[in-house]
Parts: C-alpha cells; structure tokens; sequence
C-alpha cells in the first residue's frame, strides 16, 4: 500500500497532499503529511523489530499522553506532549498485514534540534524533561508494559555487548580492538545504578529514558520548550536515565555520529546549563538520586557507545546506518566523551551539589 493510501485511514481533515521522510530518528520512519487543507500531521511506520507489541507500546504512549494532557488542560496551557490521531474507526495505529503505522499532530513552528551551542536553548530542553517527568510522578507506573525489558540496565547491556563479541556475525571484532578494550575496561560502571534501584537506594519512577535533544521540539519563535515527543521508551527507570541521556547528546560539541573525533569534546557550559534548568523543575529529587547524576551522564553515554558498538559487531541491525562504519563511527564518539567527562566528574559533582 502507498503511503497516501495509508495515511487516509487515519481521521484526518482534506486529502494528502504532500507526505515526505521527516528527521534524523534512528529507530521508526518518519514523514510528514500535509493535506490539501493545509492540515499537518507526522506519519511513522513503527519499527516492530524492536517492538513486538505494537497495541502494548501504542497503549502505553495513550495512558502518557492523556495523563499530560489532563494536566495541561488543568493548567490551562498549551499541548506539551504529543497528541495521537486515530484512525477513522477509532484505534491509535493502523495495521498494514503486519506494518504498523500511527500519526500524530504535526507540532508546528517548532525545532527538533540536532546540536545546539546556545546554552539557553539547552536549559529549556532541561525544562521540558523536567516538567515532563513532573506530569508523570503520579502516573501508575503497574499501568505500563515494559516494552523493551532491561532498556537501561547496563549489566545487561554488558552482556549482550559481550554475546555480540563472541559471535562477531559481521566479523568486525579484529579491527575495533582499541574501542572493545574500552568497553571491557569499564565493567565496574555496570552495577551501581541497577544495584541501587534494587535496594531502593534511589527511587524507581516513570522515565522517559531517550531524552536526547532531537526528541524535545522547542518553539522556532520564542526557543522555549513546546512538547516532548518520542514516547515509545517511556518506562519505569532512574531520574539520572533522562539526565545522563540528554547530556550524552546535548554537551557534544559535535555531531553523535562525527567521523573527526578532534570535533569531539564535552561542553561543560552546557552541562551547567542542563544542570541548572533540570534541577529547579524537577520537584521531588532525592539527596541521593542527585548525587548520582554527574555519573549517570558518564553511565548512559558509556552504555550508548556500547551498543553502538555491539550493533557495528552485529552487522547494523538495530540503528538505522547511512553509511559504513556509521555505528562504529557513533560508538567513538560516545568513547572520547566518556573520557572527557571521567576527567571532569569531581567538577560535575560539585556543580551538581551546589544547585
Ligand atoms: P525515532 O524513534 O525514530 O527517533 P521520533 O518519534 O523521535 O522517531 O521522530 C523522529 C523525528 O521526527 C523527531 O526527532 C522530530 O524531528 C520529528 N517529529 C516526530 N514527531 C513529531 C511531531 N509530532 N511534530 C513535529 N515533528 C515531529
Ligand atoms: C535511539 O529513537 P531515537 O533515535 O530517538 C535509541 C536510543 C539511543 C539513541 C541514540 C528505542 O533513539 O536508546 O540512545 O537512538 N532508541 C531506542 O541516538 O533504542
Ligand atoms: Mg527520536
């Protein structure tokens, strides 16, 4: 079926008029859609390699947005979240004999950015995840499936890591020494958050889990944050998660996927900015939750690298490649930001204690 086919399914208003592939997400398909009427939504195949359970993951993105919808209406405010568009009989997906599609509101006059070195622009994406995290603090988190299990469990990303070495499907493992000795160097990161929400050191709560920059769209006009998207990790998990993730990608100086590693370094400036914007929204953090964070920015880059390194070994199969060793490309990068912020860590802390 073309896509103009399928996106009629959906309750939209007019005739499709123009549908093309929209942004740089490495996991669903993406396009635009405009109609003849001037109305624009975004349509994406999902990928259900990865989510099996598309009524599950789709069930799970209703019960969020609805949650935040509530509460923007409360608070008499704009959307800051995404709203589905159901298809015409009523369900928030469509099945194409085993492709799924669903559509959203097309969130106009808005930017997801890739990178960016406006430090204001930063802290409002802190803002944005802050108060997303907010909404859902009483979220029933039992009302939620897992979708992806163990999404942020470094252990177990350690161990598929390894498995993918062993069976080294794309025979890569020889020439990417250097960055396998770099995983297995730093094991001991693997243990302590996991262990940590074990005990109930720091508290489980309703995460979003993939809060790099691109999955905040922020307002061309104004720079604030408009709504955060990309719901399809939303899962139990750790506040530090969502930090960690967010300067993973946002205190890059360049691109997650930049070839030059000289290009390469971590942006403290932006790190404090983060910092500052995510901890005087986020309502509720605890002493030692916030004492994790610096590391959890350490923690969630290190476990990105591997398994984009993990996915180089496997042939490429999870993250969309546009090129070759696109994923071993992105693994070096995440490396040389891992060790510039273990350098900086004492500093990070201690920025982090005095906010
Ligand atoms: P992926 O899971 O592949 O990352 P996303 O849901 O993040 O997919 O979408 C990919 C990109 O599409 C986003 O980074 C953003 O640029 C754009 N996008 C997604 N949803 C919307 C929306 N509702 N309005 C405007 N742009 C969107
Ligand atoms: C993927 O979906 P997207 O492109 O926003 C991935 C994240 C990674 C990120 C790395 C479901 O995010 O976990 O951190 O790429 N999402 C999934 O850029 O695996
Ligand atoms: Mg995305």
């Amino acid at each position: 079926m073309e896509l103009n086919e399928i996106a009629v399914k959906f309750a939209i208003a007019g005739a499709p008029a123009v549908i093309r592939p929209h942004g740089e997400g490495h996991i669903n398909l993406t396009y635009y859609v405009e109609t003849d009427k001037g109305a624009k939504y975004i349509l994406q195949k999902i990928n259900n390699k990865l989510f099996a359970d598309v009524a599950a993951l789709m069930r799970n993105i209703e019960l969020v947005t609805s949650h935040i919808a509530k509460k923007n209406a409360a608070e008499k405010k704009q959307s800051t979240c995404l709203t589905i568009v159901m298809t015409k009989d009523g369900k928030p997906f469509y099945d194409n004999g085993g492709e799924f599609y669903r559509m959203y509101d097309y969130i106009d006059d808005a930017i997801a950015y890739q990178s960016v070195s406006d430090p204001a622009l930063f802290y409002e994406s802190a803002v944005a995840f802050g108060a997303f995290q907010n909404y859902l603090s009483d979220f029933d988190a039992s009302q939620l499936t897992e979708v992806l299990p163990d999404f942020h469990n470094t252990r177990k990303r350690f161990s598929d890591f390894k498995a993918s070495l062993k069976a080294d499907k794309a025979g890569r493992a020889a020439s990417v020494k250097e960055e396998i000795d770099f995983v297995l160097s730093r094991e001991k990161y693997c243990d302590r958050i996991v262990s940590m929400l074990k005990s109930g050191e720091i508290p489980l709560r309703v995460t979003h889990n993939d809060t790099k920059l691109n999955n905040v769209m922020i307002d061309a006009k104004t720079g604030k944050a408009r709504a955060v998207i990309d719901l399809d990790t939303v899962m139990p998990g750790c506040s530090g998660y969502d930090f960690g993730d967010s300067i993973r990608f946002g205190c890059n100086s360049g691109a997650e996927d930049e070839p030059d590693l000289s290009k390469v370094y971590f942006k403290f400036d932006l790190f404090e900015s983060y910092s500052k914007g995510y901890l005087s929204t986020l309502k509720n953090i605890t002493k030692a939750e916030k004492a994790q964070l610096a590391f959890c920015a350490i923690l969630m880059t290190y476990e990105c690298g591997m398994r984009f390194l993990a996915d180089h070994l496997d042939g490429d199969v999870y993250f969309r490649t546009k090129r070759e060793n696109h994923n071993l490309d992105r693994a070096r990068t995440q490396f040389k930001l891992v060790s510039d912020m273990e350098k900086q860590l004492d500093k990070m802390e201690k920025l982090i204690e005095s906010l």
